[in-house]
């Protein structure tokens, strides 16, 4: 990077910061797209004349309300709503919706942010979007949660549609909270339309949606190990979360000949040398999706190791999947895994790498998918439902996935394309962030000053 180059971002962020004040994780993202950029944008001057930088990180429109409710004991409760829509230039906005007491406006807008690249790079028509509430559906009972999904969705129902702004699922909003959403919103509207994604199948759900995100995420681990003629067979693979996506990284790994020794939750972590074979992942299921209980009860089923508030990555491991939350892979606990011969990071959650984490990877010259490419088959596939649900017919379980790995395959292609250095290795994360840019930003550029 040139001297005058750098003084450019450095300008740029400080703006940044100083306009979107105390919204770190947005900063960390937007720094991280505005690095790969930076030369691109040099010997592209046209998306600098046009401001496009200083547009993309601009969303076009915040919605934040007030989300009363009662609870089982009849006491008045109020939670906070969002929705960010932060780009239409290329379809809809599109993204999920996050349930947890740690949302707030900065960490919905990195992950608006991010949508927006991930998105680009499915090859499928949809914008950028995210939203939530600080609701925290830990210990509620169903009626508690059905009547706080009512109450979302009374305040949200006016911003969205089916051509407009389409919802999905995201951390602490899975199949249950999908329907109860979806089933007001029909109330209110009286309209039938895939407005939102994850939707069950009865109702105009995809199959391999669920799966989506996990599947995808080792797609593209498969895609980068291609690369090096290597594959999953006879790996040994850390996985952290034990929530949607991880359940199915588990999965699919395992179908692919790979052992996962680990899966943790917010509490801690469990270490199982055996591997989570099919029947310990039933369990798991059973565990986090109808009991909603703590992973630590795997390790007193199985009689292994379970390691209070720590994190798996100073576990033994060639391939590594963080399939929990952002920032939850540290610059300490990258050096150990290197250390302990992982040499492929496949990123199922949003932004789980600290910006050090990430650098050391770079570094160490490892294969590492940022999450905006590896993540990308879960909304990927509910791209996919919107179109089933526009056609009225269902796609096969066959159709779906082999549609997702022929997407897994192009973001692979594109990251390939824009981030090969002169040395041949491949930085998935310049590939993937100018990847993701230059159809938003052309589009942008065709659009004039929107
Ligand atoms: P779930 O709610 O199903 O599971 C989340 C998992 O992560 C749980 O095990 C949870 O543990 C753990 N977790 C959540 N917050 C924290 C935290 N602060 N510290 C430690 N562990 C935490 O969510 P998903 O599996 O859907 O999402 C996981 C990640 O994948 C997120 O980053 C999400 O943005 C990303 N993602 C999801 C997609 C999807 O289709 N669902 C698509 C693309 C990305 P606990 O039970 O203790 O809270
Ligand atoms: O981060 C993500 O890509 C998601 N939570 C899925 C979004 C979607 O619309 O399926």
């Amino acid at each position: 990077m040139s001297h005058t180059s750098s003084l450019g971002i450095n300008a740029f962020m400080a703006e940044l910061i100083a306009k979107n004040p105390a919204e770190p994780e947005f900063h960390q993202a937007v720094h991280e797209v505005v690095e790969s950029l930076d030369s691109f944008l040099d010997e592209n001057p046209k998306y600098k004349h046009a401001r496009i930088l200083e547009r993309i990180v601009e969303p076009e429109r915040i919605i934040m309300f007030r989300v009363p409710w009662v609870n089982d004991k009849g006491e008045m409760c109020v939670n906070r709503g969002y929705r960010i829509e932060m780009n239409s230039a290329i379809g809809p906005y599109k993204g999920g919706l996050r349930f947890h007491p740690t949302v707030n406006l900065g960490i919905l807008k990195f992950l608006a942010f991010e949508q927006v690249f991930k998105n680009s790079l499915t090859t499928l028509p949809m914008g950028g979007g995210k939203g939530g509430s600080d609701f925290d559906p830990k210990g509620k009972s169903d009626n508690e949660v059905m009547r706080f999904c009512q109450s979302f969705m009374t305040e949200l129902y006016r911003h969205i549609g089916p051509n407009t702004d389409v919802p999905a699922g995201d951390i602490g909003v899975g199949g249950r909270e999908i329907g109860f959403l979806y089933g007001q919103y029909k109330r209110i509207k009286n309209e039938f339309t895939g407005v939102l994604t994850g939707k069950g199948l009865n109702y105009g759900g995809s199959v391999i949606r669920p799966e989506a995100t996990g599947y995808g995420t080792v797609y593209f681990a498969q895609e980068m190990l291609s690369t090096r003629q290597d594959s999953f067979k006879g790996k040994t693979v850390l996985v952290s979360g034990s929530g949607n996506v991880a359940q199915f990284a588990v999965e699919k790994v395992t179908e692919l000949g790979g052992k996962v020794v680990t899966l943790s939750d917010s509490s801690g972590y469990i270490y199982d040398p055996e591997g989570i074979d099919s029947d310990k992942l039933k369990f798991v299921m059973y565990l986090k999706n109808t009991k909603r209980a703590r992973i630590k009860e795997y390790a007193d089923k199985y009689g292994v190791k379970y390691v209070e508030n720590e994190r798996p990555w100073g576990e033994k491991g060639e391939i590594a999947l963080p399939c929990a939350t952002q920032n939850e892979l540290n610059e300490v606990e990258a050096i150990k895994l290197v250390q302990n011969g992982c040499y492929c990071v496949s990123e199922g959650a949003n932004m789980p790498s600290t910006p050090e984490a990430v650098q050391h990877f770079l570094d160490k010259r490892i294969l590492f998918g940022p999450g905006k490419a590896a993540n990308a088959g879960g909304v990927a596939v509910s791209g996919l439902e919107m179109t089933q649900n526009s056609m009225r017919i269902s796609w096969t379980r066959e159709e779906v996935d082999q549609r997702l790995q022929v997407i897994m395959k192009s973001i692979h292609d594109t990251c390939t394309q824009y981030g090969t250095k002169d040395d041949g290795f491949i930085n998935y994360v310049d590939g993937a962030n100018i990847g993701g840019f230059v159809k938003v930003a052309d589009s942008m550029l065709s659009q004039g000053a929107v």
